[in-house]
């Protein structure tokens, strides 16, 4: 298939909000991020098509109406952008909470039959270009993720279409784009052309090089692990970093806390991580499972002086590190007067 646009524009990254600045439940679409790694591919809705193929029974080529045609799904899922593609040990803070609407991309594949001997979507955007690294050229690529089928047979991995209400923006993937709920975001392949089932993992740049952590296991010191699943992690929206409180006077300390798993709460602490309690957390909505939740806590600082407020989520995996990861916890220093 030809590629609509070539670019080598570069990276874009464009990371427009701080934490206390992250006061909506859903995320308003001009405060999403952008993450592009080789340039935004300038593509339009009437010559997009999305080639299928791999080990299916029915190869086929979706257009756009074809998309539109199928079951619209709506859900509500943090979008979460892991950091650095070479460092897991750095917490960025980039997420936002967005209402995708699109095709189920379990009921896409259904209609193409999948082979049993499948395992991995392969799945592939229009942008592509040389990546260097200090002058040097490491690769020639376009941007594949690899999905396993055990995801997507969870169902809400969508091909979306809409990102709150609205057609998606062209730095977001427009005309569609893969959403895959309780995994970061570099999975979330933007501008979709080309899906391929698949019995092994895919040997792309995006799926073997970046995007993996060090994973050592017997044997094997070099092991990598590929970044999918969303980590256990929480968010201070407020108070904001530097706020000034009163002694006698009780604030809310609130914000969102979220994971690719089950989470089992979020403990506050004001002293920097030495004591905690539990904070008020809002229940799971069955119908937003992949939304971030809300939590609160109320403190009423006795003396003056500086304190460090410390949010840590945990899930079936354990609670947020605290430090050194790209899940560890959010601190938050304010001063009482
Ligand atoms: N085709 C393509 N898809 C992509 C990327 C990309 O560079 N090209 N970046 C990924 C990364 S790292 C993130 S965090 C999200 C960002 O999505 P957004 O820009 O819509 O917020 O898109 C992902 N999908
Ligand atoms: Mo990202």
């Amino acid at each position: 298939m030809m590629k609509p646009f070539m670019s080598i524009a570069g990276l874009i990254l464009d990371y427009p909000t701080q934490p206390h600045e992250k006061t909506a439940r859903v995320t308003p679409t001009r405060d999403v991020f952008t993450v592009a790694h080789m340039g935004v591919p300038q593509m339009n809705a009437e010559n997009w098509s999305l080639e299928i193929g791999g080990l299916v029974d029915t190869p086929r080529t979706l257009d756009f109406a074809a998309l539109k045609a199928l079951p619209k799904r709506v859900i509500e899922s943090v979008h979460k952008c892991a950091g650095d593609p070479l460092d897991a040990t750095l917490p960025t803070r980039q997420v936002t909470n967005v209402q995708w609407a699109g095709a189920d991309l379990r009921d896409v594949l259904a209609r193409a039959g999948v082979r049993d001997s499948a395992r991995y979507v392969w799945a592939s955007g229009a942008d592509h270009g040389v990546l260097g690294d200090g002058g040097h050229t490491v690769a020639i690529a376009e941007y594949q993720k690899d999905i396993p089928l055990t995801r997507i047979a969870e169902g809400n991995v969508l091909i979306a279409y809409e990102m709150n209400g609205e057609a998606l923006g062209v730095a977001h993937g427009y005309p569609a784009r893969l959403i895959v709920p309780g995994y970061y975001g570099t999975n979330s392949v933007k501008w979709l052309t080309r899906l391929e089932l698949a019995e092994a993992r895919a040997a792309s740049v995006f799926t073997t090089f970046f995007y993996n952590d060090p994973a050592p296991m017997n044997g094997d010191p070099e092991a990598r692990r590929p970044v999918w699943r969303l980590a256990a992690e929480s968010l201070i929206t407020a108070p904001a970093a530097q706020a000034v409180l009163r002694v006698g006077i009780a604030v809310e300390i609130w914000g969102w806390a979220w994971s690719g798993g089950e989470l089992r709460g979020v403990d506050i602490s004001s002293d920097g991580g030495m004591n905690w309690s539990a904070a008020l957390l809002e229940d799971a909505d069955a119908s937003r499972r992949h939304a971030w939740r809300r939590f609160s806590y109320s403190w009423t600082p006795a003396n003056p002086g500086n304190y460090e407020f410390v949010s840590r989520a945990a899930d079936g995996d354990g609670a947020q590190p605290m430090n050194g990861a790209r899940n560890a916890v959010h601190r938050v220093g304010i001063t009482v007067r």
